[in-house]
């Protein structure tokens, strides 16, 4: 069968589950959230990652209920699980289409008792970018509900940096493709300090992705990076675990 006609199946028969990666302060290395990432067993075809899937699941409109599903869940388990550690949770361009995204968001919140504090929700620039306008109103409204907005995958979209002036976000999570050699190449230093200058100029938090190394971790710290999270602590893994690779 195609991928999309087992996607209907996947909810009921629970076959999504979430993998979490601790997101921890650079200079202390004390966990302050945690990413929650979605996994699929799939009956035939084993694991499939995200990248398998997701982008059939945009197209389809499958991607509704199952960021849906990975929202709630993710509520539910920190709530539950984590005290003090907010949740990051990624919403596709699909999701910031809904007019009733915010109340879905609220409702979650309320369900789950999850405080709107310790909610954040990753877009990318990509996802913005599709319709400004809307996403614009859309991540507003999120806002006014006390949740944070982090815009995933930082500096790898198309649109002019200075887009990120009128967006109502909170935190820029650097790409890993520029923390990959951020410790050999002055290129991507160069990148990394304009995207942390950007940030503290708005007053916001920056995040870097995929830290795999000590020399990395002492990179970022250099150039003035608040948090990160990558191998070098764990990949992602079940919420306890994730919780113990760092305190
Ligand atoms: O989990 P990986 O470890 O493979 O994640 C790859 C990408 O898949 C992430 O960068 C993220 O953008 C996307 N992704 C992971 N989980 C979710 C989810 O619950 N919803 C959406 N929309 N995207 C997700
Ligand atoms: O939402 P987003 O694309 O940012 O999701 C993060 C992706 O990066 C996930 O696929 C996750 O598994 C992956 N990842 C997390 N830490 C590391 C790391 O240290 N190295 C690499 N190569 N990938 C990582
Ligand atoms: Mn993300
Ligand atoms: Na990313």
């Amino acid at each position: 069968a195609r991928l999309v006609e087992d996607l209907d199946a996947a909810l009921d028969q629970q076959q999504f589950w979430l993998v979490y990666q601790p997101i921890v302060d650079l200079a202390s290395e004390q966990r302050l959230g945690v990413e929650a990432l979605i996994r699929w067993m799939h009956p035939a075809r084993g694991l499939l990652n995200p990248a398998d899937f997701i982008g059939p699941a945009e197209v389809s409109g499958q991607i509704l209920p199952i960021g849906e599903w990975a929202l709630r869940s993710a509520c539910d388990a920190t709530a539950r699980l984590a005290p003090d550690t907010y949740t990051s949770v990624n919403i596709s361009g699909r999701q910031l289409g809904l007019r009733g995204l915010a109340a879905m968001v609220a409702d979650a919140l309320d369900a789950s008792g999850l405080p709107a504090e310790r909610l954040v929700l990753e877009v990318t620039e990509t996802a913005i970018v599709a319709d400004l306008d809307n996403a614009v109103a859309r991540l507003g409204e999120l806002k006014e509900l006390g949740v944070r907005i982090a815009l995933d995958d930082f500096g790898t979209g198309y649109s002019p940096l200075t887009h990120v002036r009128s967006l109502p976000v909170d935190i820029l999570k650097i790409d890993r493709t520029f923390v990959r050699n951020v410790e050999h190449s002055e290129e991507d230093r160069a990148i990394v300090r304009g995207v942390i200058e950007i940030a503290n100029r708005l007053d916001l938090r920056t995040v870097a992705e995929g830290i795999e190394t000590p020399d990395q971790l002492e990179a970022l710290r250099e150039l003035g990076c608040e948090s990160g999270q990558g191998y070098l602590w764990t990949w992602p893994v079940a919420l306890d675990e994730a919780l113990h690779a760092a305190r």
